[in-house]
This record gives structure tokens, C-alpha cells and sequence, in this order.
């Protein structure tokens, strides 16, 4: 990070008072990890932060958080965002006066519903008067920020909130006031990791421990491509802050439940070869999510299944979303093979070799669409060349 830009983000959080921190969709380690690594430098710095996700905290990280830490923001019929000034107070209300003394509407993190919000006759409050920074963070664009979007695009606001975007997505869109996008790190955690360092503040056990989550989660245990000497070394030192590798091992890979396993097993019946077997995939459907007792969310890193296959390029995860008729597909690769550039063609994105996008129609359709497009950019000439390293 440059001096400059270090300045930069220095200066505006030295000047807030009341941050709102925010990340993407379907939170994973590195989400929960850097917001709250952040949410507690700042509270330590005098501040009061807020984080207000779209999505609740995945259960594998909830050891990580205090009910009252993480909120989540409830979206309006559909899903979309919409609502006039009244909604959209309603929606941001974080108080009994805010609200007109209804109930609050941006719940704890940990409580899961998905009862729509009702609109209700309340006053219209700024957002102006509840926050004045956001820090997005491992978030690559504004959309992907999901219903908290509102408090960060326009219309809803009377002055711009200056926006602070840290990042390692390759296909971030710089969509903040500043940016910090540094595709090559291994993690948002890592980065911040190295901000609080620059800036000589401390790192307490709790902040410690969440970027720890950060950086082994998005490393996958230091083995993606992005782990570098700098992730490990980040991790080492967090150890030293008072980290415990073994409880937060066990947290993190030791935990799943029955669900979990019987899913793996469905999932792993469900598994095709395409291309000479460079192709893998699987895929889950709604009923067996249901058959499972098992939240969708639970299911992210299924990818590696097809993916951890002996001689398989790309590795596919379908999975049926709530919505029907919309399926969200999940990549993983090696030996070169890009899947932020295939994801991008169907208007999704990621990294090199993780990388994510929606598509519409049935499961059996997104595979057969998904296949032929890898297949064309596998037969292209330069991916030849880069295959023939790879043995058959
Ligand atoms: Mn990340």
C-alpha cells in the first residue's frame, strides 16, 4: 500500500465517529473475519461501529461474534431493494426512537427469519444520521453488497457518505470514494492485518482471532494460489497475539453436523464428468437441502468436492436458490485456467481459481450452458498450450 493511500484511509477513519461497516452476500470466513477485526479496532479507538450485513453469520462463525456485534439487514418483499424514505427508515432503524418505538428491523445476526418487513408509518431519518464512513469490505461491487447497498448508493441520501473499499477480488469495480484493491493478498483479513500494523495500532486476542479466520479460511488453510509468505507470516505473528490455532482448527473444520455429511453424500452422488474428466461437477437441490435440515450456506465449500479430484481442471457447484428457477453456480480450477474471466461472461466474478455467478433456468440446463462455455475457453489455443504442462 502506498503512502499515500495509506494517509487516506488513515485520515478518514481518524475522522468518523459512527462507521458502518458492511461486506457481500453469503458472508464467508474473510467477510466475518475483517469486519469484525475492524469493528473492534475501532470500538477500541473510541468509535462506534456498526456492522449490518445482508446476510446472517454463517454458523461455523458465530463463535466468533456477541449477538449484539453483528446485524442484519432485512430486506423488502422480494428481496429488492425498494421502499420510499419511510421503508427505508424502518429499515435502518437501529433504535426504539428511530423506529417510532416499533420493532427494530435490523436484527441481530444470529436470529434467522425471513418474514419480509412490513411497512409501517415511521419518520424518515438520513442515513447521514447514523453513520458517517462505510468501510465495505472483500466485497468486489455494490451490488454484491446485497439490501445494505441503499445506505451506500445515492437516492436515499442527502450528502455522498464517504465509502472506504478493501479488497482482493480481481474484479473489483473501485466503486468506493477510496480504494484499496490488492487482487494478489491471500485475504481481506490479511490486509487489514497489515494496515493496523502500519498505523502501529494494537491487536488485541479478539481482533487476532478474527483475522486469523480471515486469512486461513480465504487461503484454504494456506494452500490457494494467493497464500504467500505475507499470510503466513500475518498468521505467525496473530498467533503470537494470542490466537489458538488448534481451537480455532477445530471451530472451523471440526464442526459439522449430521446435515452437513449426509448432504456430502447426496452431493457426491450427484457427481459427472464432462471433457475427458477435466470437468467435474455436482450439484443440490432445494429437497435436498430440506432432507438435510441444512441452510444453504453450509454447503459453499462443496466445491472443493469435484475440485479435489485427481486430474479435474475446473470443478463445478450447482445449487438451487430460493428463488425458483435460479441457480447459483459455484467454480473452482487449476493449472491456469481462469474462472473470474468464465464467471464475468455470465456476469459473476471472484478470483483466478474461485469464482462465482447466478444463472437462470434448471439445474440440468445451467450445467449443459456452464460445460460448453469452460469447454471453449479449454479448447482455446492458449489454454492448450498452458495444459500441456498438466499430466493426462
Ligand atoms: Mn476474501
Amino acid at each position: 500500500m502506498s503512502i499515500d493511500l495509506f494517509n487516506k484511509l488513515k485520515g478518514l477513519i481518524d475522522r468518523c465517529h459512527r462507521p458502518l461497516i458492511t461486506s457481500h452476500i453469503r458472508l464467508d470466513g474473510d467477510a466475518v473475519g475483517s469486519e469484525l477485526a475492524l469493528y473492534h479496532v475501532l470500538k477500541g479507538l473510541g468509535k462506534e461501529p456498526s456492522i449490518v450485513n445482508d446476510s446472517p453469520v454463517p454458523r461455523i462463525y458465530k463463535f466468533l461474534v456477541q449477538d449484539h456485534e453483528i446485524k442484519i439487514w432485512k430486506s423488502t418483499q422480494g428481496g429488492s431493494a425498494s421502499g420510499g424514505p419511510e421503508m427505508f427508515a424502518k429499515q435502518i432503524g437501529e433504535s426504539a426512537s428511530l423506529c417510532g418505538g416499533q420493532e427494530t428491523s435490523v436484527e441481530s445476526s444470529t436470529v434467522s427469519s425471513d418474514e419480509p418487513l412490513r411497512a409501517t408509518s415511521t419518520p424518515a431519518v438520513n442515513v447521514e444520521d447514523l453513520y458517517d464512513l462505510v468501510i465495505v469490505v472483500d466485497t468486489p461491487s455494490v451490488e454484491r453488497v446485497g439490501g445494505v447497498s441503499q445506505l451506500i448508493t445515492r437516492p436515499h441520501r442527502q450528502v455522498d457518505l464517504p465509502v472506504i473499499n478493501i479488497d482482493h477480488h480481481v474484479c473489483n469495480t473501485n466503486f468506493g470514494t477510496v480504494n484499496w484493491v490488492e487482487p494478489r493478498r491471500g485475504s481481506t483479513g490479511e490486509m487489514i492485518y497489515e494496515f493496523l500494523r502500519q498505523a502501529n495500532l494494537e491487536i488485541t486476542p479478539k481482533v487476532a482471532e478474527a483475522l486469523y479466520v480471515a486469512i486461513i479460511t480465504d487461503t484454504g488453510r494456506f494452500t490457494h494460489n494467493n497464500t504467500s509468505s505475507e499470510s503466513l507470516r500475518a498468521a505467525a505473528h496473530l498467533i503470537d497475539c494470542g490466537v489458538n490455532p488448534t481451537r480455532i482448527g477445530e471451530r472451523l473444520y471440526r464442526a459439522n453436523t449430521y446435515g452437513q455429511l449426509q448432504l456430502l453424500a447426496m452431493a457426491t452422488k450427484t457427481l459427472s464428468f464432462h471433457s475427458n474428466k477435466r470437468i467435474a461437477s455436482v450439484w443440490l437441490t432445494r429437497d435436498m437441502l430440506r432432507e438435510a435440515h441444512t441452510p444453504s450456506i453450509d454447503t459453499h465449500d462443496f466445491a472443493d468436492i469435484p475440485a479435489s479430484i485427481e486430474g479435474v481442471v475446473v470443478g463445478i457447484l450447482l445449487r438451487e436458490l430460493g428463488e425458483p428457477n435460479k441457480v447459483k453456480v459455484s467454480l473452482r480450477s487449476r493449472d491456469g485456467l481462469d474462472v473470474n474471466k468464465l464467471a464475468q461472461r455470465f456476469g459473476g466474478g471472484g478470483h483466478e481459481r474461485a469464482a462465482g455467478f447466478e444463472l437462470q433456468g434448471s439445474i440440468q440446463e445451467v450445467q449443459e450452458r456452464v460445460v460448453e462455455e469452460i469447454n471453449k475457453v479449454m479448447d482455446s489455443p492458449k489454454a492448450d498450450e498452458k495444459e500441456e504442462k498438466v499430466p493426462a
